[in-house]
C-alpha cells in the first residue's frame, strides 16, 4: 500500500468494508465561516426568484418575500471560498488515501435542508447515476452546521457498496430512487453520519444513503463535493457530462489524467430513459413517491 498522507490503514480498511468514514472537525472553522457567510450572499440573491436558476434550486414551499433554498448548484463554480476548500487538502489527501493519486470531479452541490422545512433525499446509490469503469467513486461531505438525529443526517447502510446497484426505475423511466424494504434493507441498520461543523463524511458511490426531511429547528447544510478516480470513466447513459476531452480533464482535482480506462467487473445498471425533468435529484425523485426516509 502506498504511504498514506492522514488516514490510518485501520480507516483505509474501514472505508473498504463499511463503504464510509466521518473525519470529526477536519475543516478550520474560520473556513466552515466563511462558507456559511457566502451562503448568506446566495439567500439575498433568492429573493425576489420566482423559479429555480441554473445557480439555485428552490424549495417547493419557497416564495419571492419568502426564499428558501434547497441547493446551491456547482458551488464550486460561483464561489471562491467553496473552490478553494475543494483544492485543498482538508479534502483531498483522505480522498488520495482511498483512490489517488489521480481525482477528477463529478459535481459539487450544498444541499441546504433549512430547519423547519429543508427536503428528504430518497434512498439510493450515487452510481446508479453515473455508472463508471470502475468504482472508486466517492462522496465528501462537508458539514457545515452541526450534524445530529434530529436535523435530517446523511444515513447510510454499512457494507450495501459491496451489493448490487438497484433498480432505479419506476414505470421504465429512471427515477433516482430505490425501494429499500423491497432489496432487503431493515431500518434498524441504518446508520446516521453525525458530527460537530467542520467535520466530514465520505461514502462510497454504491453505498444506499438518504436524508429525513428537517423538521428541527436547527440548519442541517452540507456541501458535497462528489470525485472519482481519474481512470474511472463514464459509461454510455451516466448522468455525467462529456463536452469533450478538455472539459473531462479540465475536472481533474489533483494529479494527472489518463486515456485508459481501467476495466473492473462493478455492477452497472444505465439511468435512461431519463425522467422529463431531471435537472437535480429532488425533480427526479419527485415523478416518484416512495419509502421515505425515516429512521
Ligand atoms: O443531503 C443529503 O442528505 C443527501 C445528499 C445526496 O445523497 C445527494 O444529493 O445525492
Amino acid at each position: 500500500m502506498p504511504e498514506l498522507e492522514v488516514l490510518t490503514p485501520e480507516q483505509v480498511s474501514r472505508y473498504r468494508e463499511d463503504g464510509y468514514l466521518v473525519l470529526e472537525r477536519r475543516i478550520p472553522p474560520e473556513t466552515i465561516q466563511a462558507v456559511r457567510d457566502e451562503i448568506a450572499r446566495f439567500q439575498d440573491e433568492a429573493r425576489g426568484m420566482t423559479e429555480s436558476s441554473d445557480r439555485l434550486d428552490l424549495e417547493d414551499s419557497h416564495t419571492p418575500e419568502d426564499p428558501r433554498i434547497r441547493r446551491i448548484k456547482l458551488p464550486h463554480r460561483i464561489s471562491d471560498v467553496v473552490r478553494d476548500l475543494m483544492y485543498s487538502d482538508h479534502i483531498l489527501a483522505p480522498v488520495r488515501d482511498l483512490i489517488g493519486p489521480d481525482l477528477r470531479l463529478q459535481t459539487s452541490k450544498l444541499n441546504m435542508k433549512s430547519a423547519g422545512y429543508g427536503a428528504a433525499i430518497d434512498w439510493h446509490q450515487d452510481f446508479a447515476f453515473y455508472p463508471h469503469t470502475n468504482d472508486d467513486v466517492l462522496a465528501v461531505g462537508v458539514m457545515i452546521d452541526d450534524m445530529a438525529s434530529a436535523n435530517g443526517p446523511l444515513m447510510i447502510y454499512p457494507g450495501s457498496h459491496l451489493g448490487p446497484i438497484h433498480d432505479h426505475h419506476r414505470n421504465g423511466v429512471f427515477a433516482g430512487a430505490l425501494d429499500p424494504a423491497a432489496n432487503g434493507y431493515d431500518p434498524k441498520d441504518a446508520v446516521e453520519l453525525t458530527g460537530p461543523a467542520g467535520s466530514i463524511s465520505i461514502h462510497h458511490g454504491r453505498i444506499v444513503h438518504g436524508s429525513a426531511l428537517n423538521t428541527s429547528s436547527l440548519d442541517r447544510r452540507v456541501l458535497f463535493y462528489e470525485m472519482m478516480a481519474a481512470d474511472a470513466f463514464p459509461i454510455m447513459g451516466a448522468m455525467t457530462g462529456f463536452d469533450d476531452i478538455a472539459e473531462f480533464n479540465g475536472r481533474m482535482l489533483c494529479g494527472s489524467p489518463t486515456l485508459e480506462p481501467r476495466l473492473a467487473p462493478v455492477p452497472v445498471r444505465i439511468p435512461q430513459p431519463q425522467p422529463q425533468h431531471n435537472r437535480s435529484i429532488y425533480e427526479i425523485q419527485g415523478g416518484v413517491k416512495r419509502a421515505k426516509v425515516t429512521m
